[in-house]
């Protein structure tokens, strides 16, 4: 009986030093033996294949010679058209390794595949030689055809070179949509021949552009644009990697930049255009306007003609169709047609941008509120955004749906309470969506069969207050949860998120470290007993420690021996990867000591400022801010603590911030000394002795924002 088990042990997949493949294949055959790969490997490949040849010896420095004969020691690309459509076979033998695809993204998949069983060094193109490799046989192909990612490059310029290395990375994990949101209320993001305009002024905002500065850029002027042989180059590369872009112009709402460029699109009623600092949904083409049409046309023909894929994403949510009840040429063509409600406008308007799109052979994307009704009857693919229902009852009505409601598959959602990001939809990890499951989830067998498949989204308003320049946010919000994500798309078998998290850990996240993804490591668990600070991480990564008040960075290597475990806040890091922050409770507790608050500006009646002495909740100043304006909060007793976190603005989103300003403190209640500038509208002091008040004045004017957001102090006792 052990012996049966031991050979059965023996054969199981992965058992040996080799690694593990992510997305999980479909079978994986161990034989016997190993085959040598070394620099004398010779790389054989069928005509047709010779740019994915030249992908492949770009990671390993092989002999490249196409159609080789097949006796020598090679490594062998073709393509075999019994196998599924971006499926392959990967076959291991002493002899030689054959890579056989169905197509040539199946092609693309075996190679893949073939990068995963080698030392992770290989993603830097520092692969070891020689290395060994088991033989074995892989045959694989995807669970489903649409394996999405959504990036929003309107909110956040992301420029070509940064497009590029997402679409790499993409592609490691076989993931062939890069569906890109290229115009919002915040940015236009690709060359419009036709109109220039729209993307030389929408490109760019802040500074004297008429497109409203938000969140967190407000002085500078900033952004860019995709000029058309730019994208063409970009559409190029993707296509290299199997991957195909979606374009999206976000209609009819979502729309402030072209309105701001183009203000008659607007309807016929003096538009309310306070700016709102944040989502605008006040920005819809009108309806009725014939020659909106006319523009729409020039947009949607050069979008047809630049992109290559069937499906054109017009977008469709969150549409603010009151503009169009105050609207009297909206009234009119209601009246006209017959219309019950404004959400028949909507249905007119995307018809007509549908009928655009499929005299030239496309097909319309839309989000999910456009076919909220059932009205919208053309044969479009459905985005499913709001909720798992929205998604479902899509499938219900036989559109082809993409499953991404923002409760799983939005990566800008933060991934602990205390982490960045929004909350709006749900606070979740990589866990979520790889546990998402159609079944558990309603989705009857028909409903399932419309679903093609998955898709991560990336909304980047939070991203424009980091440094764009930098990965690091970015990263740390999509990895680990793009493989989850791939998982989900490519593998239909049993789920099993502890040991899906360990191969994440024994091999992944070193192939994420020769990529340089700044990733994010599921955090370490930190408790307190006995006068010491444990610190327990998932995979013994090392741990690293702040210690208040001095802020220095330690490396930890053993408990931490402490009477105020409060000043304490840790991290691991490994590679390229590192954990959020985590403390235990007692480091983010807070007292609220007496205070009063004065200001140079007045409080609104709806947010006042008795919430800031009160504790309870954001006050909102009556106007913007102004150089010189300044807050006072005084506290009635002298107030010793750690630390007092100043913020104006939203948490989490900066924006009705004060983006510039200067801080002081004072010990006594008359002298004021110098204690910090405000970055992105907060300000963190740490003073070593009692407090009596704190000042704030203003450095800007303007902030892109009607009023100013003040928080009520955060005090660390
Ligand atoms: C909702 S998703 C939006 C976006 C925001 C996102 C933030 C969708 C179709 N609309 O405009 O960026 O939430 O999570």
């Amino acid at each position: 009986m052990r012996l049966v088990l031991l050979c059965l042990l023996m054969l199981l997949p992965f058992g040996s030093l080799d690694a593990q493949i992510i997305p999980t294949p479909r079978s994986d055959t161990p034989a016997p033996g190993r085959f040598v790969l070394d620099d004398t490997t010779v790389l054989s490949y069928a005509d047709e294949l010779a740019p994915l040849a030249g992908y492949l010896l770009q990671y390993l420095p092989l002999t490249s010679g196409r159609n080789v004969s097949p006796t020598r020691r090679c490594i062998a690309l073709s393509l075999d058209d019994t196998l599924p459509a971006e499926g392959y076979r990967l076959t291991i033998r002493e002899e030689r390794i054959e890579l056989a695809g169905g197509t040539g993204g199946g092609a693309f998949y075996a190679v893949q595949s073939l990068l995963q069983l080698l030392p992770a060094e290989v993603y830097a193109g520092r692969c070891p030689l020689p290395v060994e490799l088991d033989c074995r046989t892989i045959a694989d192909a995807p669970a489903y055809a649409y394996r999405g990612m959504h990036l929003d490059v309107a909110r956040t310029w992301m420029e070509g070179e940064r497009l590029k290395r997402m679409i790499d990375l993409l592609a490691y994990h076989k993931i062939n949509k890069l569906h890109l949101h290229l115009a919002d209320d915040e940015g236009w993001r690709i060359e419009i021949l036709s109109h220039p305009e729209l993307a030389a002024i929408g490109g760019f905002r802040g500074g004297d552009s008429p497109v409203a500065p938000v969140y967190g850029k407000w002085g500078e002027k900033y952004g860019g644009y995709y000029t058309q042989a730019e994208m063409r180059e970009i559409i190029r590369y993707a296509a290299r990697r199997n991957i195909e872009i979606i374009p999206e112009i976000d209609l009819p709402g979502h729309s402030r930049t072209v309105a701001r460029i183009h203000p008659e699109i607007l309807c016929r009623y003096t538009p309310d255009t306070t700016p709102t600092g944040g989502y605008d949904t006040r920005s819809a083409w009108c309806v009725a306007r014939e020659e909106n049409y006319a523009l729409l046309e020039d947009i949607l023909d050069e979008i047809c003609r630049l992109f290559p894929s069937e499906l054109i994403h017009i977008g469709g949510d969150e549409v603010d169709r009151s503009q169009w009840e105050r609207c009297p040429d909206c009234r009119a063509l209601m009246r006209e047609r017959r219309m019950g409600s404004t959400a028949r406008l909507q249905d007119y308007f995307t018809n007509r941008l549908a009928e655009m799109l499929v005299r030239r052979g496309k097909r319309p994307a839309v989000w999910n509120e456009t076919v909220a009704d059932g009205t919208f009857t053309r044969d479009c693919a459905v985005y499913g955004w709001e909720s798992v229902k929205a998604c479902r009852q899509a499938a219900a009505q036989g559109y082809p749906t993409v499953v991404m409601p923002g409760q799983y598959f939005y990566f800008d959602m933060r991934q602990s309470a205390e982490e960045e990001g929004h909350n709006w939809a749900a606070i979740f990890d990589a866990g979520k969506p790889y546990g998402f499951d159609l079944s558990k989830q309603g989705f009857t067998p028909a409903e399932q069969s419309h679903v093609l498949g998955f898709e991560g989204a990336f909304w980047s308003e939070l991203y424009v207050s980091h440094e764009p320049e930098t990965t690091d946010y970015i990263d740390f919000m999509l990895f680990p949860r793009i493989c989850s994500l791939a998982e989900l798309c490519w593998h239909s078998g049993p789920k099993e998120w502890p040991a899906f998290k360990k191969r994440l850990y024994d091999s992944h996240f070193d192939r994420l470290n020769a990529m340089k993804v700044g990733y994010r490591l599921f955090p370490p668990a930190v408790s307190y007993a006995d006068g010491r600070l444990t610190v327990q991480a998932p995979a013994d990564e090392e741990v690293f420690c702040v210690e208040e008040p001095s802020g220095e960075e330690f490396r930890c290597t053993g408990p931490v021996y402490t009477t105020s475990p409060e000043r304490y806040r840790f991290r691991t890091r490994r590679g390229t990867g590192r954990s959020p922050w985590v403390a235990v409770p007692a480091y983010y507790r807070t007292i609220t000591p007496a205070v009063r608050f004065s200001s140079s500006f007045s409080g609104s009646t709806r947010a006042p400022f008795e919430r800031l002495e009160q504790y309870r909740g954001a006050a909102w100043t009556t106007r913007t801010c102004r150089r010189g304006d300044w807050m006072l909060f005084t506290f009635e007793q002298p107030v010793r603590c750690r630390e007092i976190h100043l913020q104006t603005g939203f948490f989490h989103l900066p924006k009705a911030i004060l983006n510039s300003g200067t801080v002081e403190i004072s010990y006594d209640g008359e002298t004021f000394l110098p204690a910090g500038e405000l970055t992105a509208g907060a300000c963190r002091l740490h003073p070593d002795r009692p407090v009596r008040a704190i000042r704030v004045t203003s450095g800007c004017d303007g902030n892109g924002d009607p009023r100013v957001i003040i928080q009520p102090l955060r005090i660390k006792p």
